[in-house]
């Protein structure tokens, strides 16, 4: 090698070795021991030595934190042991109640106190981080918890993850953790953000989230990105650990960032113990957490436990309840929905809360208003729990401004000024103005074109505005008269995005029965009616020569449900409608029409089937269960009556064991069908 390759190669190697040592300093002591200006500049000169000497670059050189040029498309990776997801408890009781189970699965005698490690749970992005030789090969999200998304390119970027291990690693290591944003990187990110105009992420979460989706690793490399590691995924050594606690201290030997509030406790008194300081501490704390996790410590007796469904059953997540926070009502107005509902709408000064920025939250209907006496002005207290959505729980009368007024519930339509029909005590509050009404319009077509309805790709509610706006559209058979030139006019549209979207108009029209009465939008009938419809008439026009009575006859059709039928298919113009989607050729195949057994056991069950069959597909194994009485819903609630647990089920097989349901196999399922 000649002299001036040696002193480069020597060169190399220093600023390497300055930069980690910086880079420890800074990310895992959080003692930077140089400015920000001098860092840069030594990063600068490794960038530019790598530049004129490219063989001497290594994927673990601390210059491949930077990000490179964007990728096409994010590959899939097969995790080589499933990414698995936790069990959630919500009480105390529940706390016990999966320390008691353990001892009766682990057989030991209730007086013995097992150990757990209790860490917080951090709402962020799951993660898997794979090792081969000690080098970092690839990164994945956990998907379906069998595939999950390459993201290597943007893992590299977080400069606490380690590109590299000591050699005392095992030769193939895979550990799993979480990427979040700490609150202080979040407020930042979202301030500049917003100064250039752009929206900012609604949660610390999101943020994490759409960082890591970036096919541009150096937007990745500029986001505050942070990750914790706490389990193992694939391991080439069975003896790495014989407890979680080992486990822990063996990550942060070799480099990785391992949440320093983790403890060792006792029994579920320990775990409670350790969740009520941490529920004190969790404000003050610099990143969000939803929980708290408890493992049992002992990697042989979390081995004998195993797994039910796709979560271990050595492990709880203990989650916080919903959080509450103060803040001021600037105005209340109402949103007019297809069928024209009026539902009252609190615009609120924006609050965090629970983990995501609400600036608006329904208030249900007019009674809702009238029991807690909501005033524009006053200082409400809104709740979030978990991912339900935001409401307002109570109104602070102390903050109320003296000339507040009773809020007064329109009596006319904001849309199309049609007088409000309000009925059920103050419950239900409709628009009387029908067809006339321009909101119902623009409702019903954003519901006849949704993914669960017709499923018109790229019609999204933008363009339907545009639609009605312009009076290209009145009805949804509209739609099928819509021609090139009309959408290549419309704003923002291209000859290629235009030609787009009629052919996905044209693709709707082949279509199933049960898809077409769902996005007619009859009220009071969903995709589950829809569904039972289509299977017990076959043809439409049968359901619309159907009287209420006939319908009556059929399982879980009550009398409203039946009336509202009825009157659908009596209008007129519904049938005229109805009439011209058919004429501007939307079609379907008949369905077959299968007598329901009155003897059938299965008459009036509630079913819910999960996970993958492998005597039939899922659809047939339905239709079976429908044509024995069956109604076959697609989430398991206490008014379920069985679930079919089938192949890799997941969280529903779950709820059921939790909730009490019987479950059957699919063995169980078929001896019962024949
Ligand atoms: O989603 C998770 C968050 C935190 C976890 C987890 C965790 O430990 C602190 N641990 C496991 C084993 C799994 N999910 C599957």
């Amino acid at each position: 090698m000649s002299d001036a390759k040696n002193a480069s190669l020597r060169l190399y190697q220093q600023l390497r070795e300055q930069i980690q040592a910086h880079n420890h300093a800074y990310y895992t002591k959080d003692q930077p021991t140089i400015s920000d200006y001098e860092y840069d500049q030594l990063m600068q000169q490794l960038i530019e030595l790598e530049a004129q000497n490219p063989d001497l670059v290594s994927p673990d050189s601390p210059s491949q934190r930077v990000g490179s040029a964007p990728l096409d498309e994010f590959k899939q990776i097969r995790h080589q042991v499933p990414m698995l997801s936790l069990s959630n408890g919500f009480s105390d009781e529940d706390i016990v109640e999966f320390d008691q189970r353990l001892h009766r699965q682990l057989d030991q005698d209730s007086a013995v106190e097992f150990d757990y490690i209790a860490e917080p749970k951090l709402d962020g992005l799951a993660v898997s981080l794979m090792y081969e030789n000690g080098r970092l090969v690839y990164a994945a999200t956990r998907g379906d918890g069998k595939t999950g998304e390459d993201i290597t390119h943007n893992v590299r970027t977080i400069s606490t993850v380690p590109l590299a291990l000591a050699s005392s690693a095992p030769s193939q290591l895979e550990v799993r953790g979480e990427i979040f944003m700490p609150h202080a990187g979040f407020k930042a990110l979202n301030e500049a953000h917003i100064a250039q105009g752009k929206k900012g992420f609604v949660n610390p979460r999101n943020a994490a989230a759409g960082s890591l989706r970036q096919l541009d690793s150096r937007i990745t490399a500029k986001r505050p990105l942070a990750i914790f590691v706490y389990a193992l995924g694939a391991i080439s050594d069975p003896d790495y650990a014989q407890t979680q606690e080992q486990l822990l201290l063996n990550f942060k030997a070799l480099g990785f960032p391992v949440c320093p509030l983790y403890k060792l406790v006792k029994g579920s008194e320990g775990c409670l113990d350790y969740y009520r300081g941490l529920a004190n501490k969790r404000e003050h704390l610099d990143y969000e957490i939803d929980g708290i996790v408890y493992k049992l410590n002992r990697l042989d007796w979390q081995a004998d436990a195993g797994f039910i469904a796709k979560a271990p059953r050595w492990a709880l997540a203990h989650k916080f309840p919903a959080q509450e926070k103060s803040t001021t009502v600037n105005e209340i107005n109402v949103q007019v929905g297809r069928t024209g509902a009026i539902t009252p709408v609190a615009r609120l000064e924006p609050v965090f809360v629970g983990g995501v920025t609400v600036s608006n939250v329904t208030l249900h209907n007019q009674a809702e208003i009238q029991r807690l006496d909501i005033r524009v002005g006053d200082t409400v207290i809104v709740r979030r729990a978990g991912d339900v959505i935001p409401q307002i729980v109570a109104v602070n009368l102390e903050k109320r401004l003296p000339k507040s007024l009773v809020y007064e519930f329109p009596s006319h339509c904001p849309e199309c000024g049609s007088d409000v029909l309000v009925s059920g005590e103050g419950i239900i509050a409709r628009c009387s103005g029908g067809l006339i009404c321009g909101a119902q319009l623009r409702q019903g077509i954003k519901h006849f074109v949704s993914r669960k309805a017709m499923d018109i790709d790229g019609l999204g509610d933008k363009i339907v505005d545009a639609l009605v706006h312009q009076e290209l559209i009145s009805t949804v058979a509209d739609l099928y008269a819509l021609n090139f030139e009309q959408v290549l006019d419309l704003e923002g549209f291209a000859e290629k995005s235009a030609q787009n979207l009629i052919d996905s108009i044209e693709q709707s029209k082949e279509t199933e029965l049960a898809r077409l009465l769902y996005a007619l939008g009859i009220p009071q009938v969903g995709e589950t009616t829809a569904e039972q419809l289509a299977n017990s008439y076959g043809k439409l026009d049968k359901l619309m020569q159907a009287d209420k009575e006939h319908l009556e006859t059929l399982p879980d059709i009550g009398p409203v449900v039946a009336e509202s039928i009825e009157q659908f298919f009596a209008d007129q113009s519904n049938q005229k409608v109805v009439k011209q989607l058919f004429d501007r050729g939307v079609h379907y195949d008949d369905v077959e029409v299968v007598a329901v057994d009155q003897e059938s056991p299965w008459l009036g069950k509630t079913v819910v089937i999960t996970g993958g069959l492998d005597t039939m597909a899922r659809a047939e194994a339905k239709k079976r269960l429908q044509s024995l009485g069956a109604k076959v819903t697609g989430s398991v609630s206490k008014n379920t009556d069985v679930v079919i647990v089938g192949r890799d089920a997941g969280s529903k097989a779950l709820k059921a064991e939790q909730l009490g349901i019987s479950t059957m196999s699919e063995a169980e399922l078929l001896e019962l069908l024949n």
